[in-house]
């Protein structure tokens, strides 16, 4: 039996045009990801949730700006705008997500010390959000996801979700990229080898 869930991965204002880490149409989806809510038997949302002062905020970081990159104790890191900032505006979801119907919000970027692209797990690929264990106990096998960034926070989640042995597809109509230095081409690459249809 497959058993299937709709995750939409931060579509928050921030990613928005507009917002602090405006991705390039990112409004654009929010149609098209309302339609698969309407027609989803469950739907999960992501929320990047950062208190302030983030590790992963490039005003954190003295020399350095938005978009370099720096050596933390557990990998590489790309530094960023201020963005998603717990409680603010631009933390919260498009205005026009319908996002009701949702039976789970997972946030995630909380740790000061620590980012957390993927919806699965922190970016040291070790700590968990826990949202493994929800989709077990609940029996659903089947992933769909959209959102914003393909070529980080959604690429990030559908490959700890097929690793974990999820059935992932990511329909790109309904996400958009942020696409550094060829991180989309990249990231489109990794997440067919790690099984991950591209719909
Ligand atoms: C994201 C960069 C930093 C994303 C979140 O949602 O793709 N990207 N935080
Ligand atoms: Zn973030």
């Amino acid at each position: 039996m497959s058993e299937k869930a709709l995750v939409v991965i931060d579509l928050q204002n921030d990613f928005c045009p507009g917002g602090a880490l405006a991705v390039e149409g990112g409004h654009e989806i929010v149609p098209l990801v309302n339609r698969m809510i309407a027609d989803a038997e469950h739907v999960i949302l992501t929320q990047d949730w950062h208190p302030a002062g983030h590790s992963s905020f490039a005003s954190e970081h003295s020399g350095k700006s938005s978009f370099d990159s720096v050596a933390m104790p557990y990998g590489e890191q790309t530094l960023w705008p201020d963005h998603c900032v717990q409680g603010t505006d631009g933390a919260a979801f498009h205005p026009d997500l319908d996002w009701t119907q949702a039976e789970l919000v997972i946030r995630k970027g909380f740790r000061p010390d620590i980012d957390s692209y993927s919806a699965f797990f922190e970016n040291d690929h070790t700590t968990p959000t826990g949202l493994i264990g929800y989709l077990r106990e609940r029996g659903i096998t089947d992933l769909t996801m959209v959102g914003l960034a393909t070529d980080f926070c959604v690429a990030y989640s559908a490959i700890d979700a097929a690793r974990a042995g999820f059935a992932v597809t990511v329909v790109e109509a309904g996400c958009r990229a942020i696409d550094l230095a060829g991180s989309l081409a990249a990231m489109r690459q990794k997440m067919q080898e790690a099984g991950v249809v591209l719909a």
